[in-house]
């Protein structure tokens, strides 16, 4: 008999790529959804699967809602990425970012319990968690810092979800996954940001890209071998703390010179802090600005993985190189422009 998930926020990024992914492994995949006026499932569309993932309602501040929604699935898996998943936005709103970021999860976790049914649970969990990090690269036994009002709803989450399998006996697992990235990444986040910022230029529909801290450096990887790594921590005898990651640091500065080169355009650098430019070398024209607007109250410098124990114990490895990331996000960019497609 086919296997049932249960997808928690799939019209985000990672939702759109997990669902794609079971259902190509035979599951029965129901996706839920919080209700808004506009349902927004273009990623869904975008991975041609709009019609195969069976979508609920689901609003992960209430909890009769979920455990309704639990019972009437009759999951064998959930996958909980539903949050608020966005960090600069959760120093504007803390309270709200906890309320679904981490009480969310006690909510979920509560439902299964309730239910009393054998459902495998997996929550999101981030690097976020390491923060100002105390080790460098950071694995799954390194000291948590969170440093912003996400990292701390995602660090009760995580703790969450470990109490409930070591009280309960449940079958948890927290995969601590360092950023990964995706043409279908939403356009706050750097980026994709970057991607569709430089391709506007090129296209003539933007002058210059502002950004924040271009010294910031961050382990990127692609979204598509994640969701594979969510999957198999699932598929264990035991539930685990899992970390994903690339291995590799990048700095927001590199990412923006590589999506030039791939749109065909070097970008120099002269200045430094919020003087800093990023120069078109055939133009001689500023297309890079920096904007402090965009600076974090407290950052997180530097984050680098050891994915060691997902690839020993879940066979595990990320696929898609840095280069091949970004280029494949500009590129799609760059289309979607050059054959005038709604950019969301
Ligand atoms: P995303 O694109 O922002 O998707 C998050 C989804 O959660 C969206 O579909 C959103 O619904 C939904 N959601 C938000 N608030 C909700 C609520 N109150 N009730 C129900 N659904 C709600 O994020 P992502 O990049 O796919 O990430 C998936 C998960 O992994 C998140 O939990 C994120 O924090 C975590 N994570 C992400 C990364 C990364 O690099 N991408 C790394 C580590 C951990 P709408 O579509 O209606 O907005
Ligand atoms: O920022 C810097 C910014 O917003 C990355 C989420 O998926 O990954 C993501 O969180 C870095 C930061 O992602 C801009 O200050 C510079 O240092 O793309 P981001 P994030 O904060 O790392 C983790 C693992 C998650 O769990 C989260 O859910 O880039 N930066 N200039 C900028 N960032 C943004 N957004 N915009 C700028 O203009």
């Amino acid at each position: 008999m086919a296997k049932r998930a249960l997808i928690t926020g799939v019209n985000g990024q990672d939702g759109a790529y997990l669902a794609k992914f079971l259902l190509d492994k035979g599951y029965l995949v129901t996706g839920a959804v919080r209700r808004t006026s506009t349902s927004d499932t273009h990623r869904l569309v975008e991975m041609g699967i709009a019609n195969s993932v069976e979508l609920r309602d689901l609003e992960i501040l209430e909890f009769n809602n979920i455990l309704r929604l639990v019972e009437r699935s009759q999951p064998d898996e959930i996958y909980n990425l539903a949050a608020q998943s966005f960090v600069a936005l959760s120093f504007e709103e803390p309270i709200y970012t906890g309320a679904v970021d981490a009480l969310g999860v006690t909510r979920m976790l509560e439902a299964v319990r309730q239910t009393n049914a054998p459902i495998r649970f997996y929550q999101a969990s981030t690097s976020e968690m390491f923060g100002k990090a105390l080790e460098l690269p950071q694995s799954e036994t390194t000291p948590f810092h969170p440093r912003s009002p996400y990292a701390v709803a995602k660090l009760y989450a995580h703790w969450i979800t470990v109490n409930y399998r070591e009280s309960y006996g449940l079958f948890t697992a927290s995969g601590i996954l360092f950023n990964h990235e995706s043409p279908l990444r939403g356009k706050e986040f750097v980026t994709r940001k970057v991607t569709l910022g430089l391709a506007k230029i090129k296209h003539g529909e933007l002058d210059v890209l502002e950004i924040g801290n271009l010294d910031s450096k961050r382990d990127w990887g692609f979204a598509g071998d994640y969701v594979e790594g969510m999957w198999r921590m699932l598929q264990q005898d035991r539930a685990d703390d899992y970390v994903l990651a690339s291995g590799e640091m990048h700095s927001v500065r590199d990412f923006v010179v590589l999506a030039g080169q791939c749109l065909g355009m070097q970008i120099e650098w002269q200045g430094t802090g919020a003087a800093e430019r990023g120069i078109e070398r055939k133009s001689g024209r500023v297309i890079v600005r920096v904007n402090p607007e965009f600076y974090r109250p407290a950052e997180v410098d530097i984050l680098c993985g050891n994915a060691a124990k997902a690839e020993r114990e879940l066979g595990w490895k990320r696929k898609v190189s840095f280069s091949d990331l970004v280029a494949m996000m500009a590129e799609t960019d760059e289309r979607r422009l050059r054959e005038k497609k709604a950019i969301l």
